[in-house]
């Protein structure tokens, strides 16, 4: 997938690792914390999809915020490019290297660090992986505003960098509202604490915003506090077929409107989705008899009262059915049937990676034609791809996947830049919650004016004048270095 690298040319302006570079780290880090070994340098080089590869010659894993620091502050006055990496989920080649730039992973740095039980606030570090930070806080009754598939191996610091949406977010909003404070280390090795645990508190600018969904160009997230709400033990899901696009969307409307405060998401699948989880997950089987439908709606209710939130949902899908909005249903009966259903709505991407090569975009668009780009796109490509709908549908964010054999360039031009085109048009973003990353860096017009484009360009050039932080990702190339 060369084609991606070349169209980036490295910038001349960055140093060259040496000797003395590294023992300088080895001083700071210790042996251990600086990573030279090929294997590991080779999983770290590569995204998860195997589609970004760069060729850094170096790990570094530091423990403290203080060796962040130190780190980033040796990078600049030798300006060493960086690209910091968490879980290394990212799905736009954000978190892997271009080139050669240093890799700072965030592994190390996973301690909770505080959890006050009365108001529910969590502070850890950046490290920390999300399923670590899920079964810490359900034995304390609480649970995680945000919700992944990746959740197994991505970070806190990586959840906040990309300003990851998730499967909750229709319930809880994005971690623009949740996150209440961020430790930052800016690119010249400067320690920001902004690690508020107040809910309120307009003194001023509230600038861990611009670190949420910053992808790393801005700073290194090296503590997160954040909101959780309490856990709540009635949890019901239901797996449905509807027909027809419409009546998904009809169902979407009724199901804001009759499950109002007890709905925790709402998801949505193609008949492609399915079949590809079916062909390709061992163990998972749909929950419903094999009738072709060509749309699933996986809802989920959260609440506190099991009697009153399953009559609730009951009368929502007896409604719905007699409707005629779904055309048929299963409701979990127990917590490992509720497990299975979720397994075919997060089991997609992996799906989509064992059959072959993906195309991904991750977009935000009126409901009412989301769609409408899946079936245009089919159009477009007939044959030659397997072009499929899925994602989170209480949000309006599509993700459109094609999948072939191998990548192919022809494929490519039929579907770029289309696809952003398409977007723009219909005034959606072309990232909802993935981020830009390498991928989109150059494609950001379709989704922002020029002038906001050059005010992010300011604010990058101020915090990371020398532009070593994340280099060649999030802003167009000719406005990034
Ligand atoms: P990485 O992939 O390591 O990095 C992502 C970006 O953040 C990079 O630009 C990196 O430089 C930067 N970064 C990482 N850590 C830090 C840090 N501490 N400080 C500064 N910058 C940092 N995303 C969603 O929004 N919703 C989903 O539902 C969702 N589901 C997914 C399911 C699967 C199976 C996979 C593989 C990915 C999914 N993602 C989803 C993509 C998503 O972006 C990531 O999973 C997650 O938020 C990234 O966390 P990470 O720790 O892996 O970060
Ligand atoms: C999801 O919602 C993730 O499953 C991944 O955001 C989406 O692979 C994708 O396109
Ligand atoms: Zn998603």
């Amino acid at each position: 997938f060369g084609s991606l690298a070349a169209k980036v040319q490295r910038n001349p302006s960055f140093s060259t690792l040496n000797s003395d570079d590294i023992s300088y780290f080895k001083e700071i880090l210790g042996e251990k914390g600086v990573i030279e070994d090929e294997e590991w340098l080779a999983t770290a080089n590569t995204d998860w999809m195997h589609k970004y590869k760069g060729s850094s010659k170096l790990l570094l894993q530091p423990r403290s915020t203080e060796e962040v620091s130190q780190i980033l502050k040796y990078c600049n006055s030798r300006c060493l490019a960086v690209v910091p990496q968490g879980g290394n989920t990212g799905l736009v080649g954000g978190s892997v290297p271009v080139f050669d730039e240093v890799i700072v992973n965030m592994s190390l740095m996973n301690n909770i660090i505080s959890f006050d039980k009365v108001s529910g606030i969590l502070v850890c570090e950046g490290g920390c992986i999300l399923e670590n930070l899920i079964t810490f806080l359900d034995n304390q009754g609480f649970i995680m505003p945000l919700d992944l598939g990746a959740k197994g191996s991505c970070q806190i610091g990586g959840n906040v960098s990309t300003n990851a949406g998730g499967l909750r977010l229709v319930r809880y909003g994005s971690l623009h509202g949740n996150v209440l404070g961020l430790e930052v280390v800016l690119a010249d090795g400067n320690v920001i604490d902004m690690l508020g645990t107040l809910r309120k508190d307009n003194t001023g600018y509230d600038l861990k915003h611009l670190f949420i969904g910053s992808e790393g160009s801005l700073g290194i997230v090296s503590k997160v506090s954040i909101l959780t709400p309490p856990k709540l033990f009635s949890v019901n899901v239901a797996f449905l077929a509807c027909s027809d696009y419409f009546s998904c969307q009809k169902l979407l409307m009724e199901a804001k409107r009759k499950l109002g405060e007890i709905l925790s998401a709402f998801e949505f699948l193609d008949s492609k989705s399915l079949d590809l989880v079916l062909n390709h997950l061992d163990g998972v089987r749909n929950p419903l008899p094999p009738t072709l439908h060509k749309f699933y709606i996986l809802i989920e209710t959260t609440g506190s009262d099991e009697p009153y939130d399953r009559q609730k949902l009951e009368g929502f899908l007896l409604h719905a059915m007699e409707a005629g909005l779904i055309s048929d249903g299963a409701l979990a009966q127990d917590i490992n049937q509720a497990s299975s259903f979720w397994r075919i709505r997060e089991g997609i991407p992996e799906a989509l990676m064992k059959a072959g090569a993906v195309y991904k975009y991750d977009l935000s668009l009126p409901v009412e034609k989301m769609y409408d780009l899946v079936e245009e796109m089919r159009t477009r490509l007939s044959d030659s791809a397997n072009v499929v709908g899925y994602g989170h549908l209480g949000d309006g964010n599509l993700h459109l996947n094609i999948s072939t054999a191998q990548y192919d360039d022809g494929i490519l031009t039929q579907i770029e830049p289309f696809v952003y085109e398409w977007t723009s048009k219909h005034r959606g973003s072309i990232s909802a919650e993935h981020g830009l990353g390498l991928m989109k860096a150059n494609e950001i017009f379709y989704s922002k004016p020029t002038a906001t484009v050059s005010l992010m360009a300011s604010i990058k050039k101020m915090l990371d004048p020398k532009g070593i932080l994340n280099p060649y990702k999030v802003l167009p190339h000719s406005l990034s270095s």
